[in-house]
């Protein structure tokens, strides 16, 4: 297999400790070789270009710093404030400013511009996310012949709405410098289609392969999803066992029901603890059978709409909580710092409902580890967000619109009372799937599409079968 080049905003190669999506990446280039290439996350006075090289448990890495202009424009502007709010259908939150566009590009060259050497003839290129989605053309004008691939990890909006973006046919076009694009789902990619015949003209074929200007790029629906089996395992290990112990205990024999998503307006946080509220008002006999744990670390706090969102949720639970608790109760628990996966695995398995009811999401992994964390003999309930990517692919969740405080309340009730035979059933059915499709399989499945051998007509002739 070829040598595999990673290009990310950030480079988080490493062990068992990272998500699976580091995980999944590591073994790949470890297995194969090649080198993960981003941003260092250090800010200097003037960008030099200087790369610095590591080997982070056997994978190799290429970092590289940014100057502050570039930090504020490209990461904190166009990445964080315009790009993240317009493709999860925010436009009220979305900040269209030239100078954020003009950051994002030159950002988008200096990478290419600095990765370019380290680019060997018979490597395959892979670059992950909504920050760099120009990085293949800028590759490409650098004459850049390689195999280049494009994964998109949150959701691509609909036509009408990216239609807002003042650049978008132009930062829509650059993808075309791309031989294969990766969805989570088949919805974004319909998004995507619907947006290139519509505004640019371009023709789609049976196979997938978009045809636009004289040029052609693959599409591919291919779920990520997370290394299921070592999941598993933690949920199972010591540390994971005395977190459940402690969690339970400190329950005395009320319902858990769990939510862990960093601090973020996407993932509905707000309209989940209003939905909770909803069921406590609608239901006072269950009070003080149940407890809410929000984890939630907070994410992205230079920018002023997370800022907001975390002082809104304060109050929010403050409001539910002393509307609500009792002297020896409290609703809420709410949690505004991370944990170690291992310790998230025993809160996981500790719930007896994972509420995960983001407004929007490309895809969402809570949703997976809560599910892969459960004691097979006696299961939780996951109620999910159906605008969530992961609900394509776990139809047997409790689905609901995380909108409507009256659906979350009902479902909420339902899943208190769901007997065991159908929360096995439910489980079995999604268990199953998160074990078939995991993080590998993703890694491979798009890897697969990526070095098929695409003919001069744009026939593909090695797909891959068991791609969505
Ligand atoms: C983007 C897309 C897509 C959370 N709190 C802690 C912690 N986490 C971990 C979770 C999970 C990960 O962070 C979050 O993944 P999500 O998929 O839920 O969401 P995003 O961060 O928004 O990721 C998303 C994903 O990319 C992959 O393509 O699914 O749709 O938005 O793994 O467990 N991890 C630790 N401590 C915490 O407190 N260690």
């Amino acid at each position: 297999m070829s040598r595999l080049i990673v290009i990310s905003n950030r480079v988080s190669a490493g062990g068992g400790a990272q998500g699976g999506l580091a995980v999944a990446l590591s073994a790949a280039l470890r297995a194969n070789g090649g080198i993960w290439f981003g941003w260092s996350g250090e800010v200097t006075d003037h960008f030099t270009g200087h790369i610095n090289f590591q080997r982070t448990d056997g994978v190799a890495t290429a970092t590289v710093d940014l100057e502050e202009q570039d930090v504020e424009e490209y990461y904190n502007g166009y990445a964080n404030r315009t790009l993240w709010p317009l493709f999860h259908y925010r436009i009220d939150l979305a900040e269209y400013e030239r100078s954020f566009a003009g950051g994002y590009e030159r950002a988008n060259q200096r990478f290419a511009e600095t990765v370019l050497p380290l680019i060997e003839p018979e490597d395959v290129v892979w670059v992950q996310d909504y920050h760099m989605i120009p990085l293949g053309r800028e590759l490409r004008n650098r004459g850049i012949k390689n195999r280049i691939g494009f994964f998109l990890h949150i959701p691509w909006p609909p036509r009408r709405l990216l239609g807002t973006l003042p650049e978008a046919a132009a930062l829509v076009e650059t993808l075309f410098g791309y031989d294969v694009i990766g969805f989570h789902t088949q919805e974004w990619l319909d998004s995507f289609v619907d947006f290139v015949k519509a505004e640019m003209g371009a023709t789609v074929d049976e196979s997938g392969v978009v045809r636009c200007n004289g040029r052609s790029v693959r599409l591919v629906a291919c779920p990520i999803g997370i290394d299921a089996s070592a999941f598993e395992e933690m949920a199972r290990g010591l540390t994971a066992r005395r977190t459940y112990e402690k969690v339970r205990a400190s329950l005395v024999g009320r319902a858990l029901i769990v939510g862990v998503d960093r601090l973020d307006y996407s993932k509905g946080l707000e309209e989940r603890f209003l939905g909770y509220e909803r069921f406590l008002e609608e239901h006072p006999e269950e009070r003080n059978s149940l407890v809410l744990l929000q984890i939630a670390p907070p994410s992205r706090g230079a920018v002023e709409s997370y800022q907001r969102i975390r002082s809104t949720l304060e109050g929010l639970a403050g409001r539910i909580n002393g509307a609500h608790a009792e002297l020896d109760w409290v609703p809420i628990r709410y949690v505004n710092q991370g944990y170690p996966r291992d310790v998230l695995a025993g809160v996981y398995r500790a719930a007896k409902i994972g509420l995960v009811t983001p407004l929007r999401d490309g895809m969402n992994l809570v949703a997976k580890e809560y599910v892969a964390a459960q004691d097979p003999d006696d299961p939780g309930v996951l109620i999910l967000s159906r605008f969530a990517g992961a609900a394509e692919q776990m139809p047997e969740a409790l689905l609901v619109n995380p909108y409507s405080a009256e659906e979350l309340s009902d479902a909420l009730q339902r899943a208190l009372r769901m007997s065991l035979t159908e929360r096995k059933m439910r489980w079995s059915a999604m268990i199953e799937d998160v074990r078939q499709r995991d993080v590998m399989w993703w890694l491979e499945s798009f890897r697969e599409c990526l070095e098929a051998d695409v003919s001069a007509d744009g026939t593909v002739t090695e797909l891959n079968r068991s791609v969505a």
